[in-house]
């Protein structure tokens, strides 16, 4: 049975309803998983609830959390503590870098845009999941989303590109940490998906049309597609599954 009745999940970085974290919020609801949101800013708080009341027979709870403050993740978690003691897993979708530097030369990369990608895209996983492991008492499982960029390179995600696979290591670091406490963590590389963050890559369109043309299945991908691979990736149906990268990509990956 991988029903998610009875289980609780931290979903972090819906920013509007085209966010990847809001394809993963449907799919663990459809799952009958308990939702627990987090946000950054007033904006998104006031659109996460306005989401999240879409959700039958859900009853969200939502903490502010900006991940470039320390005092901020462990507060949240903290507070997550109090109020629900369990969770079972994390989805962490959240990445940021400079708009000015999603074109152009990498080698233009500044120091300081090249430490904010890092920060908010990689450091941040390593610093949530040290706050979220004293709530998985079960076990659980944590999820975050990369992009082929941090393999190969790929034109304008530059800074980010090296923020990803920063990210992709962080995740078999903490993978390999937090096994013997049976928390698993595995990370999605998904294809092109049309959201506020991707509005900041340069020539975005040209990257999808790619897709349409090379890639083995012929279209991009859907946020649903997404959203079912993280509820395999958090349910026990991938329990023996740990510090893995699946491509959610139409198979974009596999071709030269
Ligand atoms: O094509 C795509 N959209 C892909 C995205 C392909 C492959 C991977 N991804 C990744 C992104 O890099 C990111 O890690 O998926 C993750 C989610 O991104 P998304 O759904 O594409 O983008 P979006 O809806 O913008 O959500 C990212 C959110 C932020 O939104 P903004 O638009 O403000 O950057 O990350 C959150 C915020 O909600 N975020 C933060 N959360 C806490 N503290 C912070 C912060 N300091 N900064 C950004």
């Amino acid at each position: 049975n991988f029903s998610l009745e009875g289980r609780t999940y931290v979903v972090m970085g819906v920013a509007n309803k085209r966010s990847i974290a809001w394809g993963i919020a449907r799919s663990l609801h459809e799952a009958g998983a308990r939702l627990i949101f987090t946000y950054v800013g007033e904006r998104f708080g006031k659109s996460v609830r306005e989401l999240a009341e879409s959700l039958e027979g859900q009853e969200p709870l939502f903490y502010e959390c900006d991940v470039t403050d320390d005092e901020s993740i462990i507060q949240t978690f903290e507070s997550i503590q109090n109020d629900v003691g369990t969770i079972h897993g994390l989805a962490h979708c959240i990445a940021f870098a400079n708009r000015e530097e999603l074109k152009g030369e990498f080698l233009n990369t500044s120091r300081d845009g090249f430490l904010t990608a890092q920060n908010i895209s990689s450091y941040s996983l390593t610093a949530v999941a040290r706050a979220a492991k004293p709530l998985m008492k079960d076990g659980g499982s944590i999820l975050t989303m990369t992009y082929l960029g941090g393999e190969k390179v790929v034109q304008n995600y530059n800074v980010m590109g090296v923020a990803k696979a920063s990210l992709d290591a962080n995740m078999r670091y903490l993978a390999s940490n937090l096994g013997k406490d049976n928390i698993r963590v595995n990370a999605i590389s998904a294809g092109p998906l049309r959201t506020l963050s991707a509005k900041g890559v340069g020539d975005f369109n040209s990257i999808l049309a790619e897709i349409e043309e090379r890639a083995p299945l012929r279209r991009p991908v859907t946020q649903e597609e997404v959203g079912d691979t993280a509820y395999y990736l958090l349910s026990d149906l991938s329990r023996g599954v740990t510090g893995e990268i699946i491509h959610v990509d139409s198979g974009f990956n596999i071709i030269g």
